[in-house]
């Protein structure tokens, strides 16, 4: 793999599914792999387990690693072309790019949409931008419409938790929040889970209210409801996650009562484990007896973010 945005840069999802558990039972196993090998992650926004858990995969394989805080620590970026930059930006991206790519082997960057216009945010262009001035392979570490190393982490945490006949019904359950978050998340789950329904693995269900739909790119053969307690009938697994609007770009729109899942919402489930990407509110996106309780997946399938960077890493080194 030279590349890991999207799930479309993933040959075979088994093979990784298997890398993964494979390191994750013997984490130092591939110590020789990132010998001499530099990897610079660079976050234009705050995270804990992405840093966290990068870091530490590429230590496992015995990477030197660089993080780079560059909202807080680096240069202002301008990524249009043709402007004179007379103004607040200090650095183009054409040389902030260039220049880490000097640096390190493979980079990894974080950078969230504004959530002002939809197509500045979709077309990806900071992304696209970083990777072609950069010239080495890059990891997303959440753009402004995935994070794949969390839908990885998420498909690996089904894959050995499922104990059940069968495939397990997954449903992507939207939550309240008061802030207008991403729709990274949302879309990057879906499309991961599309793609495992397309290879047999989950059939999958994605509840919102009305006007939170994702765009439909994301959701092929998914089933979309805007009953969150239908969806939730004979459900083995409940993704809970908040986003903002995509078709009325970035708003906080009102939703009806009922949205926050509780016990009482579990009732109708096949006993489902219950998973967010975290950060999450308590008691406003989910409530606290969820993720105090045996069905929370959450620290769980935060664990496993190590194995699905270590994995990701894995085959990128493979392809130096
Ligand atoms: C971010 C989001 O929803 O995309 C990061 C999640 C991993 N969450 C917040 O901003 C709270
Ligand atoms: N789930 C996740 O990506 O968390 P951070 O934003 O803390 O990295």
């Amino acid at each position: 793999m030279n590349q890991f945005t999207t799930v479309h840069d993933v040959t075979d999802i088994k093979q990784l599914l298997k890398d993964a558990l494979t390191l994750k039972e013997n984490p130092y196993s591939l110590q020789d792999l990132g010998k001499n090998k530099t990897l610079g992650l660079v976050f234009l926004n705050p995270s804990l387990r992405t840093r966290l858990s990068t870091q530490k995969a590429a230590l496992n394989l015995g990477m030197n690693v660089m993080v780079m805080n560059m909202d807080k620590e680096g240069w202002a970026l301008e990524t249009q072309d043709g402007v004179v930059m007379n103004g607040s930006t200090v650095e183009h991206i054409r040389e902030a790019a260039a220049v880490m790519g000097q640096y390190c082997d493979i980079l990894g960057l974080r950078s969230f949409p504004k959530l002002i216009n939809r197509e500045e945010d979709y077309n990806e262009d900071f992304f696209s931008k970083f990777i072609k001035y950069c010239g080495v392979p890059v990891v997303s570490l959440e753009s402004a419409t995935r994070h794949p190393l969390q839908s990885l982490a998420d498909l690996i945490t089904i894959k050995e938790t499922w104990k059940g006949e069968g495939k397990p019904k997954v449903v992507l359950a939207w939550a309240p929040h008061i802030k207008a978050l991403p729709q990274a998340v949302p879309n990057s789950f879906a499309e991961w889970m599309c793609k495992a329904q397309e290879d047999g693995m989950v059939d999958f269900t994605i509840a919102q209210p009305k006007g939170y739909e994702l765009n439909e790119d994301f959701t092929p053969g998914a089933s979309i409801t805007h009953d969150l307690n239908e969806a939730l009938n004979g459900a083995d697994y409940i993704y809970v996650k908040n986003w903002s609007s995509y078709k009325e770009y970035g708003k906080v729109l009102t939703y009806p009562d009922g949205w926050m899942l509780n016990n009482d919402k579990l009732k109708g489930t096949n006993d489902a484990k219950v998973m967010h990407c975290l950060p999450v509110r308590r008691d406003l996106e989910l409530s606290s007896e969820i993720l105090d309780g045996p069905n929370s997946l959450v620290i769980h399938e935060a664990g496993n973010r190590l194995w699905a960077a270590q994995a990701v890493l894995k085959q990128m080194l493979e392809k130096l």
